[in-house]
């Protein structure tokens, strides 16, 4: 470790997202040598009891119930938001005040006009600052890159991605708080298209402009009374609240150059748990990516032999894709919580050596952007250039 400082990191937030989170800062020094090591110095949530036991759990050496103090400990470098969204902006801003490095999860913040101050406060105090746009992290993913960068794909014509869930279908769904708008910001667009949008933009380029659709399909739901993970319950006699996010929109796009994007985002599609796919056309080859088989990569190189043509499915597990070296040998395969590894790892070695983190609170106000310019083209409903927003 060079004789570095270890960054000592304070948490906030121990549901799904801190455990992930927890479970990467525990990880990322058993699997990769980062330039210095890390310290899970304190994690913190309002209860109390609840917050001791993740202490407990998931391998912390200390526990806060007040974010506010938390951002202020001398004895802390690295703040890292896992909360709910509407908590992002203040405690961000707070963080970077106190000279923190930040480490935010998507999507940064609940509007543009929010994600531009987050933005601003840690370009202000110069310090390090990533966004939780873990899928970039996935071998097959930095495969796909490392193809587009090379050419292998020529022109690209089409970026047709889909993040597809089912969990919200039933009408008796608590209004759990990804429903909220006051605290979530958006629904499907905001929670899944998020991801994609940034995917789109890391392999294809920027949007010029979008057109979109959308549609909250139950517009009550009884109010939720105690949240588990994703899901929540309710009684049979809840009273019920306004729905006041999308259930699913879908939007076109053009990138800047001249490259076509539809992008799908929905929580009805029956029977899909967790699919984030995409499939890009270019000039030479097309290819295309399946989370469920999130150590794969499909090909179609027109280049190859007329008559040898067709999709071959690229195992990315070799010692020679990106991060595999540091798991274990060759398709002995890894999963969803290996991408938070592999980003602590680069935002631990971003800090370690001074330069700027990727993805980035830029990468994530331009995804704000994108989302906020998709819902002004449904208000409005006309194309919306990007350059206007
Ligand atoms: C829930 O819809 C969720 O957990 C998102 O919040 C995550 O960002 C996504 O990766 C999986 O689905």
């Amino acid at each position: 470790m060079g004789g570095k400082q270890p960054i000592r990191v304070g948490m906030i937030g121990y549901k799904f997202m801190g455990k992930a989170h927890s479970n990467a800062y525990r990880k990322v020094g058993m699997f990769f040598d980062p330039d210095r090591e890390v310290r899970m110095s304190a994690i913190c949530g309002r209860d109390e009891e609840g917050v001791r036991q993740a202490r407990d759990k998931f391998g912390w050496e200390g526990y806060e119930t007040d974010w506010r103090k938390l951002v202020r400990r001398d004895d802390i470098d690295l703040i890292d938001v896992t909360t709910p969204s509407d908590f992002h902006k203040e405690i961000a801003i707070a963080a970077a005040e106190n000279g923190k490095h930040v480490f935010c999860e998507k999507p940064l913040a609940l509007n543009l006009a929010d994600a531009r101050e987050i933005l601003a406060a840690v370009q202000k105090a110069g310090v390090r600052h990533q966004i939780g746009f873990n899928y970039r992290f996935a071998p097959a993913i930095l495969l796909a890159k490392k193809m587009i960068d090379e050419g292998r794909l020529g022109r690209i014509f089409h970026f047709r991605g889909m993040y597809l869930q089912d969990f919200v279908i039933d009408p008796s769904f608590p209004l759990v708080w990804r429903l909220d708008k006051k605290v979530a910001g958006s629904g499907s667009l905001g929670d899944l298209g998020a991801h994609v949008v940034d995917l789109a933009r890391y392999l294809v380029g920027d949007l010029v402009q979008v057109i979109g659709h959308n549609k909250t399909f139950i517009k009550e739901r009884p109010l939720v009374e105690h949240m588990t993970g994703l899901s929540g319950k309710a009684s049979d006699n809840a009273p019920r609240g306004i729905v006041d996010v999308d259930d699913a929109t879908m939007f076109l796009g053009e990138f800047d150059n001249g490259a076509m994007c539809t992008i799908e985002a929905t929580r009805f599609a029956q029977g899909h748990k967790n699919d984030l796919s995409f499939e890009i056309n270019g000039e030479k080859g097309s290819i295309r990516f399946f989370l469920p088989r999130i150590n794969e990569l499909e090909f179609f190189d027109a280049t190859s032999d007329a008559g040898l043509q067709g999709f071959a499915t690229i195992q990315v597990s070799e010692e020679i894709h990106p991060y595999w070296s540091h798991w274990w040998p060759a398709a002995h395969v890894i999963g969803y919580e290996h991408t938070f590894v592999h980003e602590m790892y680069e935002f631990v070695q971003a800090i370690a050596n001074d330069r700027p983190a990727s993805p980035d609170f830029e990468d994530g106000m331009q995804c704000s952007r994108i989302l906020e310019a998709v819902d002004k083209s449904i208000e409005e409903r006309q194309w919306i250039r990007l350059d206007s927003m």
